[in-house]
């Protein structure tokens, strides 16, 4: 490095960890004064390592996922000061969250910050995703992405480890290591004192461990890191000076002594000297810097403080992103070409979506090559569309959910993940529900997550506890995913066609017992453009006597019974949901409002099922109209077992069905 160089960068170094200083002071000083925050996670002891990679990175080009005391980063990537402050006083600005978010998760579009959580460690696979992505979409931009030593005992970091390793993705992992996660000692959180030994078996994964407040050391990794094209893991050895939060007593835990040796380490002081030392800056231009620095955050706070707070009315909206109107007639169309089954018709509405958009990309387990999935609903997509397109993951549902969240903010790609069984969503769920979900609410509409994770489901095919769960009332009881259920073959094919072309995340639920079934799903093939908008339930057949509402393989085993009962003069009238989320609540109490009776059959437990949601809001909004009970036809409160004859007891069964639908209509 040349001198002059150097100077620039060490200066501009010493400029953002001034900065960062005072504003930690500064919030510390106005989560006191009831001006809107009062929690505050400071950064002191971080200032070099965070401010250093900022800085190393060009914001809106590259990519920084910073955690939650990683604000020297956001002040060395370029964060404005006064809206860095108006987001801890919860004000509504434009950018940031709106007040949605605690102040330390840093999100703003335009620089390439994407939505960070309270989520210890869920960052690190979706800032593999938007390495994956950058990689996809052929361009020439680095990821960053931070977080502590306690964040790297979750699975997830390990699974970001291996993600990056196999795909050699340009991102920089930067561990802050300093020493305590609260009140855990590193000793009790990682083998070996350190995750850069653990770390070390991943091949193709470089590893610097550094001390994190040398200017040298983190120079020479950082630079090796954004020279390489692969990824590399900075284990960066820091204090934490003072408490972990605003809310914690470190005197609980560190006595006066440990306490102490942190100051001692404060890398503003060490850093001063050294620049004294060798006479890069001199004390007066220091102090100049400082005084500079100081003014310029109390003139930030001034102005943030003029911010406006959020209003109140807004609390409940950006949960889902509208969706443009689709005209589409509701109708099948006549056509004499054959009829196809369900995973026929899910594998062309992906081929032709995927000529359609190019931006679509398919991922999962076993989904790639010739298997194409389990179920063959992926086959031959890799043949069509090259690796890059539909491709293997490890065995790893938070991989797959994280990937898709990362991969779904690098524009125009948009994820379509396979989990290969709903039972097995759970290791992923955490990425679905917390991060996911909320995404374009936790924004503040900034972002969205627009990926669809097709999931088969059900029972009936003696698949045991672990292959027959229907998990769509613990999705749907989740805020901001949309939740599909088709039923037969044509649907499949528009409704997953309108799920990709939804800007939401889209939960698309295939009846495993469903896939193959001729004699009632197929259908002929809807055509290239046919759609059906997500929200707007089918009358599978019309009825006069008592209403049916379901969902999947319940509509094809109701509209069984309907047809032998309306031999006895029983005239059942059969909804198909469709898409559970959204509901379409009128098309249930239209249909209502004219039997006057309502059955609701799915095949999960009775307990919390989404039966139990649709007759509160019948019992709530339409009473009236109800001349009987509503009765539900459900699965019981228990496991599916594996047994034919245990799962038989446990599922629904058409006589169960049958007995509902006649003695409503006889009461
Ligand atoms: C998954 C999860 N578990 C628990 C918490 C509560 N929590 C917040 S911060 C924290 C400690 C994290 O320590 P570390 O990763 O070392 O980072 P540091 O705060 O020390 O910088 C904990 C347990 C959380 N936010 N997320």
């Amino acid at each position: 490095m040349s001198s002059q160089v150097t100077s620039s960068v060490e200066l501009k170094t010493l400029e953002a960890m001034y900065l960062t200083r005072f504003l930690d002071e500064k919030m510390t000083k106005l989560a006191r004064q009831n001006k809107g925050g009062t929690f505050h996670l400071s950064s002191l002891g971080h200032e070099m390592i965070g401010t250093m990679c900022g800085l190393a990175l060009k914001a809106g080009h590259d990519w920084g996922l910073p955690y939650y005391r990683d604000r020297p980063f956001a002040v060395g990537f370029g964060v404005d000061l006064k809206e860095m402050i108006a987001a801890f006083l919860a004000r509504e600005i434009p950018t940031h969250s709106g007040g949605r978010m605690m102040p330390e998760h840093f999100t703003h579009k335009t620089m390439h910050i994407p939505c960070q959580s309270s989520v210890v460690g869920s960052q690190y696979l979706q800032a593999v995703g938007v390495a994956k992505g950058v990689q996809l979409a052929g361009r020439d931009q680095i990821v960053y992405v931070s977080g502590g030593d306690g964040s790297t005992s979750q699975g997830d970091f390990h699974e970001a480890l291996n993600f990056a390793s196999i795909h050699q993705l340009k991102i920089i992992f930067v561990v802050q290591d300093n020493g305590w996660a609260i009140s855990v000692p590193v000793r009790e959180q990682t083998a070996g004192g350190t995750i850069a030994k653990m770390a070390r078996g991943y091949e193709g994964l470089d590893v610097h461990e550094i001390d994190g407040c040398d200017f040298e050391q983190i120079s020479s990794a950082l630079s090796s890191a954004v020279k390489k094209s692969g990824p590399s893991l900075i284990v960066a050895k820091i204090p934490r000076i003072g408490p972990h939060s605003s809310s914690d007593d470190p005197k609980k835990y560190k006595n006066e002594q440990m306490q102490l040796e942190d100051k001692m380490l404060d890398p503003i002081p060490r850093f001063e000297d050294w620049l004294q030392e060798t006479g890069i800056v001199s004390k007066e231009e220091m102090e100049t810097l400082r005084a500079e620095c100081f003014n310029r955050v109390e003139v930030a706070a001034e102005e943030a403080d003029l911010e406006a707070h959020p209003d109140k009315e807004s609390h409940a909206t950006k949960v889902f992103q509208e969706v443009p109107k689709v005209d589409f007639p509701d109708k099948e169309v006549a056509d004499t070409s054959e009829a196809v089954v369900m995973v026929d018709a899910l594998n062309e509405a992906l081929r032709e979506e995927m000529e359609r958009d190019p931006g679509i990309v398919v991922f999962g387990q076993d989904v790639a090559r010739g298997k194409g999935g389990v179920f063959g609903v992926t086959r031959e997509l890799t043949a069509l569309f090259g690796e890059k397109r539909c491709f293997n993951t490890p065995l790893a549902e938070s991989t797959i959910m994280g990937l898709s969240l990362g991969i779904s903010l690098v524009e125009p790609l948009k994820p379509v993940a396979e989990i290969q069984f709903a039972d097995y969503i759970w290791t992923g769920i955490n990425q679905l529900f917390n991060e996911i979900a909320s995404y374009y609410y936790r924004s503040n509409g900034q972002w969205n997550c627009p990926v669809v994770i097709r999931m088969p489901y059900g029972g009936y095919i003696q698949g045991g506890p672990y292959h027959s769960q229907s998990i769509e009332a613990f999705l749907a009881h989740c805020p901001g995913l949309k939740v599909v259920i088709p039923s037969n073959a044509a649907d499949a094919k528009r409704l997953l066609k309108a799920s990709i072309r939804d800007p939401n995340p889209v939960i698309f639920l295939e009846h495993k017992g469903l896939y193959r079934q001729r004699v009632f799903c197929a259908r002929r093939s809807p055509g290239k453009d046919e759609i059906i908008p997500l929200g707007k339930a089918n009358i599978v057949r019309e009825g006069t006597d008592v209403t049916l509402v379901g969902y999947g393989m319940m509509i094809f085993m109701a509209s069984e019974v309907a047809e032998k009962l309306s031999r006895e003069g029983i005239s059942v009238e059969i909804i198909d949901l469709r898409t559970v989320v959204p509901l379409d609540e009128e098309a249930i109490a239209k249909s209502v409002r004219k039997t006057g009776k309502l059955v609701i059959a799915h095949e999960a437990p009775s307990n919390c099922g989404f039966g139990a949601e649709i007759a509160a809001r019948i019992c709530e909004k339409h009473f009236a109209y109800l001349d009987a009970p509503i009765v539900r036809v459900t699965g019981a409160d228990c496991p599916v077992p594996y047994s034919k004859i245990l799962e038989d007891e446990v599922l629904p069964q058409t006589h169960d069905l049958e007995r509902a639908l006649r003695d409503l209509a006889l009461f």
